[in-house]
């Protein structure tokens, strides 16, 4: 979403600037962007279709790759039923419009109800709060950081993040000009993280216990009477519930539970109260652990009963030229909960998707449904989903995988086919998810920099090919027929039919002309019109949501365990896949363990030792970082690492493996709710690494290379 100005010097890329002359990123760029030219040229980027065999990888043309996916997914389908393949979506599927528009179409073909993706690992709560107190899983409500009071971001670090469910590129600036303007910045975190250091305020609350805090916040605005809906409340149902609700926690009650002192949540309350305008935030820590869903519903509630619900200055929405959002419906994303509960431990569905830390289950498990095989699209589940180790070793049993990937990594070295996409300056870019969560509507369309080579595919491309070749083996030459006319028009003119029926009616061809892209200014109220549910009221206090609330009471006194584990992210890193950049990774070793220096003193620890850091799912070496950042009896670990193993093909990666989180995040822990994987607050030990380590068993795991 930054605007990129790239020169091109004799067909390579020169050098990658932010252009100035962006209404959104206004020449901001962070150091991702300049990878893109690292991306585009690395060597190790496959660019043809790749077989497994005995001898080896082995490279084969386009067609005959599609072939034999489409035989092995339909022949496993006749053999085993639909479910018996299931589909992996990744976090980019989100950064490409014609990868997010045709994996519908794939999905849909398939008809297989084994989906998952990393919306269970990251947003899920998010949206599930959207759905049931708007009636849209994707109607997002976004933090209005430019014009508000005060912002009180948890768990969230948007220093490193460039912000979350909130598109605000050059954020550091944002805030700066935050505090300039006489706002307050408040920052919950159990770290004090790059964007705490910029608090007026800064609270190191215990991992997990964010509903808690939430609900002492609402008790008190609730108790001395600060809570003002304002014209809100012309059209929500629910505050008695909500009030109710709030009453069970008064800060006394939680402060301990929330390390947080009663006095101090009674202050926070009057401050957001007091403020002219203010809006709380969260984001992964919250979204990722066990009270993720309630976390979700309480700030919306706290922005709701404070007035800063779709108000300046407050948590509002956005409308972008070309509406997911409201065409959410028509496109059959309109989302859907706990409709049915998964085979093996009876988590609920969302938007018809079951949580991806259930993946290792359906796989492994004997029975009617059993996964035979896997399609992972844009997705690195070995290293991203908790369980991490036990998911390794299920794709190695699988009957067929495939992988559509540009690298041969943790996941994909399991497949039996990989195809990968072209390099992402070979395509044009239209944001379709991140201009529905930016901080400012605008729109901006990127042509390709260089033009597709003959020899590769676009992502699309590779699921229009399967999918038609799916529907003419199942003898529906109709269906193929059809999808090919969707292919001839091709995802960029649906995006432009997407723009033309849009809230601005905006043509493609006049976003062509405007190269450093369009602005159509602040966020502007819209409720109740956008709001989906019957009667277009908003829900402050779902029943989903409040029954949760007995499960939550009894965390309050429940034993704490002496060390918990949370996550953090990296400027110079994105998740698993960006390791590969030498330019990125360079520096001092990133994948440590942070922990503060009472707690190592105690361990009798020294700061860059090998630590042992170990699960009841299993366990990581990686150096440690002692810091006075951590909150005591917290440490911290950065997920996407863990490149050494067997069978990858990232050079640059495995001379700086680190080890992954995910080995040790157990895949039972999971928001309850909603199944949504609680990274956060995973009880750990840690202890001084003595002998030689014993080296991982990867006998079971037969890779060719
Ligand atoms: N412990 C812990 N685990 C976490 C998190 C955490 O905070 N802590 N965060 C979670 C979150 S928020 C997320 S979003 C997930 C991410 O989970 P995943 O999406 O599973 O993981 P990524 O590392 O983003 O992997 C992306 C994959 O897509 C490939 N890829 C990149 N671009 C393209 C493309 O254009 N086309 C195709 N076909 N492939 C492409 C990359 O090579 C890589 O294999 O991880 C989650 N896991
Ligand atoms: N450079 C870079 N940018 C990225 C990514 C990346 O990997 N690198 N990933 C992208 C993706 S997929 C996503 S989803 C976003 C995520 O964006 P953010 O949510 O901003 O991501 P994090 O930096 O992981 O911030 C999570 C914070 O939550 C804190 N935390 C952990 N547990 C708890 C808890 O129980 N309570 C509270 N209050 N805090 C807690 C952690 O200490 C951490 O500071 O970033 C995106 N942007
Ligand atoms: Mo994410």
């Amino acid at each position: 979403m930054c605007g990129l100005a790239l020169r091109v010097e004799d067909g390579r890329v020169g050098d990658i600037r932010g252009d100035e002359l962006d209404p959104l990123s206004r020449g901001h760029v962070c150091p991702k962007a300049v990878a893109l030219k690292d991306l585009h040229e690395d060597p190790d980027r496959l660019r043809r279709p790749l077989r497994r065999t005995a001898q080896g990888w082995q490279e084969l043309g386009w067609d005959e790759a599609l072939d034999e996916a489409a035989e092995r997914l339909h022949a496993t389908q006749n053999a085993h039923g639909r479910h018996a393949v299931a589909v992996y979506l990744g976090n980019p599927v989100v950064h490409d419009h014609g990868l997010l528009l045709f994996s519908q179409v794939f999905e849909r073909v398939l008809n297989s109800r084994s989906r998952f993706s990393a919306t269970s690992t990251d947003q899920l709560p998010h949206m599930l709060a959207s759905l049931l107190m708007f009636g849209n899983q994707l109607l997002l409500p976004v933090p209005d950081v430019d014009r508000t009071d005060l912002m009180l971001v948890l768990g969230a670090n948007p220093l490193a993040s460039n912000g979350s469910l909130m598109t605000a590129p050059g954020i550091e600036r944002r805030l700066r000009a935050l505090r300039e303007r006489g706002g307050n910045l408040v920052v919950v975190d159990p770290r004090r993280t790059e964007t705490a250091r910029m608090a007026t305020h800064y609270v190191p609350v215990r991992p997990g216990s964010d509903a808690l805090l939430l609900l002492a916040v609402l008790h008190v605005l609730f108790e001395e009477g600060l809570t003002k809906p304002g014209r809100l409340a012309g059209f929500s149902d629910g505050l008695r519930e909500l009030r109710a609700a709030a009453a069970r926690f008064p800060p006394e009650r939680v402060a301990d539970a929330t390390g947080v002192a009663a006095d101090d949540l009674r202050a926070l309350a009057r401050a957001f109260a007091a403020a002219p305008s203010a809006v709380a935030y969260g984001r992964v820590g919250l979204s990722t652990q066990e009270f993720g869903g309630l976390c979700a519903w309480l700030v919306n509630a706290l922005n709701a009963v404070s007035g800063n619900l779709d108000r300046a200055g407050g948590a509002m929405f956005t409308r972008p030229a070309a509406d997911l959002a409201g065409l959410a419906p028509l496109l059959g994303l309109r989302g859907g909960f706990a409709r049915r509960h998964s085979r093996v431990r009876g988590l609920p569905e969302f938007g018809g998707e079951w949580p991806v830390a259930t993946l290792a289950d359906e796989i492994e498990h004997p029975g009617p449904g059993q996964i035979r095989a896997l399609v992972t699209i844009a997705g690195n589940p070995v290293l991203s989903a908790p369980g991490g180790r036990r998911l390794d070793r299920a794709l190695a049993g699988l009957d067929f995988v495939l992988a559509l990937d540009p690298y041969l990594n943790e996941t994909s070295r399991h497949a039996h086919l990989v195809l990968p996409p072209v390099s992402p300056l070979e395509r044009d870019h239209y944001d379709l998810v991140f201009h529905l969560l930016a901080v400012r509507d605008t729109a901006r369309y990127s042509p390709a920099v260089f033009p597709r080579p003959a020899e590769g595919r676009h992502d699309w491309e590779t699921l229009l090919g399967l999918a038609t070749r799916l529907l003419r083996r199942r003898g529906r030459p109709w269906g193929a027929r059809a999808l090919g006319a969707l292919g001839r028009l091709g995802p960029t003119r649906l995006v432009g039919l997407m723009l033309r029926l849009g809230p601005r009616h905006l043509g493609l061809g006049r976003l062509r002309r405007a190269p450093h892209g369009i602005d159509f200014g602040p966020l502007e109220p819209c409720l109740p019109r956008r709001l989906s549910t019957e009667g277009r009221r908003l829900r402050l206090a779902p029943q989903a949501f409040v029954s949760d609330l007995d499960r939550l009471e009894k965390a309050i006194v429940a034993a704490r365990p002496a060390t918990v584990l949370v996550g953090r992210r990296d400027l110079r890193s994105n998740n698993s896949w960006l390791h590969n950049s030498e330019r990125l990774v360079k520096g001092p070793e990133r994948c440590t363990l942070l922990m503060h220096p009472a707690d190592a003193g105690e361990r009798r620890l020294r700061d860059g030792q090998r630590v042992r850091v170990s699960s009841v799912a299993g366990a990581v070496e990686v150096p440690l970082q002692v810091s006075a950042e951590m909150r005591r009896g917290v440490v911290s670990l950065p997920h996407g690492w863990g490149h050494e193993r067997p069978g990858t093909r990232l050079r640059v990666a495995a001379s700086r493996p680190g080890a992954s989180v995910n080995d040790v995040n157990d895949e039972e822990r999971v928001d309850a709710l909603c199944g949504t994987a609680a990274f956060s607050a995973q009880p750990v030990e840690v202890s001084a690494v003595e002998a030689a380590s014993p080296v991982e068993d990867e006998s079971r795991l037969e890779s060719p290379v």
